[in-house]
């Protein structure tokens, strides 16, 4: 930092500085099969997370890291809810699973089809906790 700066000036810098540092947190929840995984892909620019056309594909919640202009930002991948796998009943953990390992993000991203132009009770019930919880 240059010697002749005022306090305020300082201050500012500090700011900037502790704000580059600090990622910006990003989390996509939906319906299985909405599209969370491949928007996590164009997110970070490379196909890190699995994409499936038939069947839930991600069971767990990964974070990837990526960097636009030295700024990072991360971007929270989670298991589609709602998909209706009776040997897995898997809503309740996949939402406790979110709430763990998710520190509260600075945007949390509702991923839909572009058909789904509606909330479902269901889903209203489901995701609902999600935001009031941020
Ligand atoms: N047409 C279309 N298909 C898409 C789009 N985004 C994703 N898909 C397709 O939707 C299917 C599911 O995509 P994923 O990204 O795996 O969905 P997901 O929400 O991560 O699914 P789970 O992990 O199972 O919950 C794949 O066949 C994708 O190619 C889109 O914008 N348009
Ligand atoms: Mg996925």
């Amino acid at each position: 930092m240059p010697d002749d700066l005022k306090p305020a000036e300082r201050q500012l810098l500090r700011e900037l500085e502790r704000i580059r540092r600090t990622p910006v947190r990003i989390a996509l929840v939906g319906r299985t099969g909405a599209g969370k995984s491949s928007t996590v892909n164009r997110l970070i620019g490379a196909e890190v997370a699995e994409v499936g056309n038939f069947e839930p594909v991600t069971p767990t919640v990964e974070h990837y890291t990526g960097t636009i202009d030295g700024f990072s930002y991360e971007v929270y991948d989670t298991p589609g809810l709602c998909d209706d796998l009776p040997n897995r009943g898997n809503d309740g953990r996949y939402i406790e699973l979110m709430q763990s390992r998710i520190t509260p993000p600075d945007l949390w991203l509702y991923v839909a089809r572009l058909p789904d132009n509606r909330f479902e009770p269901s889903s209203l019930l489901k995701f609902t906790p999600f935001w009031h919880a941020s």
